[in-house]
């Protein structure tokens, strides 16, 4: 099953009781041994996985001003945060195996790393959030309830907490555009709009067909992926279109109809130039993401900077002194909270 060169009587029974644990649906954890390609490929799918959480705060963050209402203005901050958090668990989890997170970052920044492809088209209306919430974290919640049963411990451990926070943003998104969908006819109208755009692009979100997926096979025998792209994008299918009926809303594929033999939804043909010219970086946003990413990472050089003296100053004191490093922690927060004190008073 694992595509490995054991080539010492050692690497031979390594390589055995990681077939075997992973056959027994074991979890791999990072100080077991693994092949370097299963190492590999895990930290490919997880620096996308990761590099698509950030990135996508993008689109999502472009409407935090022009917000309808406080209440939707609370909403949509909290899910931009969430999403910065999954990045976070994301990228630790892929520390586990070796990689560092600037290293990471530094491939994202030079196109040497991947991010979803959903997130190279435009928010254009305030009904694109609701669309996204609906459409996008849909997909990638059907995307990713089988990743909390990865054979890799750190990732599975971060997908459960991640699969949660998503479940709440979808349903956000579905509240959304039923409230638009119900409102006026122009609101109503917005929220079609949006719809007829984010389609397409969220079936895409699960991969190319399974003939042309060039992981699938390997990542379905190492227990990384445990359904195939197109089980999943069925999947996501079979979901939505009912909710589109109780959303009042169409989807833009006339193809779509109930097949009583298969027991699933057929619907139709999805326009992979586009899934691949996006890939290529040309898709609608791909340049402005990438720069508008580089351009928060110059701008908070200062903040890891200043952690990183930080975290050194705390540990020379510890290592110097342990009881004198607690008092000037105690004396530090001492000082925070006079200054936060201070603070509150000029306001
Ligand atoms: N976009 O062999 P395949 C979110 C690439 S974030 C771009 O089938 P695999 C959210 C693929 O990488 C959701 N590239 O690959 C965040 C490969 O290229 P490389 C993100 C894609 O890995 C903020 C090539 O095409 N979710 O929900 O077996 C706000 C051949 O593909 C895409 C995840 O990352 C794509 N859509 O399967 C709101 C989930 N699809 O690497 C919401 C974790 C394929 O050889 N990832 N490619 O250069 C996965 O489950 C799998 O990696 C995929 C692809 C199903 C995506």
């Amino acid at each position: 099953m694992v595509a490995v060169t054991p080539e010492t009587g050692q690497d031979r029974a390594l390589a055995a009781a990681f077939e075997a644990a992973v056959a027994a649906d074991e979890r791999v954890e990072p100080r077991d041994w693994m092949p370097e390609e299963y190492r590999a490929s895990l930290v490919r799918q997880m620096a996308q996985h990761a590099h698509s959480e950030i990135i996508g705060m993008q689109p999502e963050a472009n409407w935090i001003t022009r917000a309808p209402s406080l209440r939707r203005k609370a909403i949509l901050m909290a899910k931009v945060q969430d999403e910065a958090g999954h990045g976070l668990y994301l990228y630790s989890a892929a520390e586990t195996l070796g990689t560092s997170r600037d290293e990471l970052l530094d491939k994202l920044h030079s196109g040497r790393q991947k991010y979803s492809s959903i997130f190279n088209y435009p928010t254009l209306t305030w009904a694109d959030v609701g669309a996204i919430g609906w459409l996008v974290d849909g997909a990638a919640i059907t995307n990713q309830v089988p990743l909390c049963r990865c054979s890799y411990g750190p990732y599975a451990r971060a997908m459960v907490r991640i699969c949660k926070e998503e479940s709440f943003h979808q349903r956000q998104g579905y509240e959304l555009l039923l409230a638009l969908s119900k409102g006026t006819e122009a609101q109503h109208a917005m929220a079609q709009d949006a719809v007829d755009r984010w389609w397409w692009p969220s079936l895409m979100m699960f991969g190319p067909p399974d003939d042309e997926s060039a992981h699938s096979a390997q990542s379905m025998a190492w227990r990384i992926k445990r359904h195939s792209n197109d089980e999943l994008r069925q999947r996501f299918v079979d979901i939505a279109v009912p909710q589109s009926e109780a959303l009042g809303l169409t989807l833009p594929d006339p193809d779509i109809r109930w097949n009583e033999e298969r027991g699933h939804y057929d619907f139709g043909a999805i326009d992979w130039t586009e899934f691949w010219e996006v890939l290529k970086g040309n898709g609608p946003c791909n340049e402005q993401r990438i720069t508008q990413r580089r351009r928060a990472h110059e701008e908070g050089a200062w903040v890891r900077e200043a952690a990183a003296a930080h975290a050194e100053k705390q540990a020379r004191a510890h290592a110097e002194a342990p009881a004198q490093a607690d008092a000037d922690a105690a004396a530090d927060a001492d000082a925070d909270a006079h200054a936060q004190q201070h603070e509150e008073a000029r306001v």
